[in-house]
């Protein structure tokens, strides 16, 4: 497929846009969460060149290059930024580590005074990296094609800057928030204030939607769901609506099960995405129709599984979502061992919808 410039469409006709201004597509928008990684050739081959993971998210013209991969094969309906939830530490000055096959590694923060070392002022010369990539992407990106900026939210961000790693449990961040409240809302203010600064230049550079991922929102009891999940998720969509009115944000709440309703309401996002255990009746019958865009939610391992099973459950999940405001997706990540050709039969499926 042939990439150019924006060629005079204006951002509001673009068609993974259309669910938020309140249509129901006959054949819904698609993207996949982690659509650009592993799985493809070219992508280990940039990341070859680039010397690594982070190097890669800070070198505009690869980490561009890498975004448009997945559009170039699959033609999807947006492109998401290419960087990664672990930028806002790294920014503030928490440097994160990714050794060759293993997941990122921080020294952690556990107390105030770890906390004075986060440096708000500091962020600058890596966001700029970061929007100097978006502004490529506005540019080379075809016409039709939306593009996602992104933040992680503040609970997951944190579970990583105190554990230093991901973990099953979240454990530390969990205890410190028990232990010391008051310490551990510092830290979430902090992010809040930098995912509002970093969300707001990748919407000032060219960015048409927001995605706020909550990966470990369901390790929470209710309490602390709406302590550190719902609250500070507010916090940012109620800053980017101030400056930014007419871009939507979709949160992520992982694992959230039933506390998704209340998740929609206290936020006021636009758009929620399901993650793989919610039934699909849940996604189509929890709202109402003015409510909220739906996302998902098919399983990653039945896209590595392919065949007749995964053209089954897409048509169970369209069949249910017909005539909803709904975004095809998966319910998380794509995973690294999935065929490439399973991708193109998920979009030629999704698209072959009568
Ligand atoms: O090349 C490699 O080996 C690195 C693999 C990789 C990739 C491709 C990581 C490390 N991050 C990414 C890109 C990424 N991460 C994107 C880019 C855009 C796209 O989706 O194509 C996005 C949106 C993310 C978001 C992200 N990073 C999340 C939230 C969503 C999710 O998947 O749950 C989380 C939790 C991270 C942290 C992270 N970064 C990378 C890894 C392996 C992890 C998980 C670590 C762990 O919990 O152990």
């Amino acid at each position: 497929m042939a990439l150019g410039g924006e060629g005079g469409l204006k951002t509001a006709e673009r068609k993974f846009l259309a669910p938020f201004r309140g249509e129901a597509l006959k054949v819904p928008p698609i993207w996949l969460m982690r659509q650009a990684g592993r799985y493809l050739p070219e992508y280990r081959a940039t990341r070859t060149e680039a010397g690594g993971f982070l190097n890669l998210c800070y070198t505009p013209a690869l980490a561009a290059e890498v975004t448009l991969q997945p559009i170039r094969r699959y033609g999807f309906d947006a492109a998401i930024l290419f960087s990664d939830i672990l930028v806002v530490p790294d920014a503030l000055g928490q440097e994160v580590r990714f050794e060759e096959g293993e997941g990122p590694r921080l020294d952690p923060i556990r107390s105030a005074t770890d906390l004075s070392r986060l440096d708000v002022g500091a962020t600058g010369t890596k966001f700029a990296l970061v929007a100097e990539t978006v502004q490529r992407l506005r540019q080379d990106l075809p016409a039709e094609t939306a593009l996602i900026g992104f933040c992680g939210a503040p609970w997951t961000v944190a579970t990583y800057m105190v554990q230093g790693r991901g973990s099953p449990d979240q454990a530390e961040a969990r205890l410190w928030a028990y232990r010391d409240p008051e310490g551990f809302a510092d830290l979430i203010d902090t992010l809040v204030e930098t995912s509002v600064e970093y969300l707001d230049l990748q919407v000032k550079a060219g960015a048409d939607c927001l995605q706020i991922f909550d990966t470990w929102a369901g390790s929470l009891p209710d309490d602390e769901f709406d302590r550190w999940v719902v609250a500070p998720t507010r916090q940012i969509r109620e800053a980017i609506k101030d400056r930014h009115p007419d871009i939507p944000v979709i949160g992520f709440p992982r694992g959230a099960g039933a506390a998704v309703v209340w998740y929609v309401a206290e936020t006021g996002v636009d758009g929620v995405s399901f993650d793989t255990a919610a039934p699909p009746f849940l996604m189509s019958e929890t709202f109402e129709e003015d409510d909220v865009v739906v996302q998902g939610n098919l399983d990653p391992l039945l896209l590595v599984a392919g065949g007749a099973r995964l053209d089954a459950r897409v048509d169970e999940i369209l069949d249910l979502m017909q005539g909803k405001r709904f975004i095809f997706n998966l319910g998380h990540g794509i995973v690294p061992q999935t065929p490439p050709e399973h991708v193109a039969q998920l979009v030629e499926r999704v698209r072959s919808r009568r």
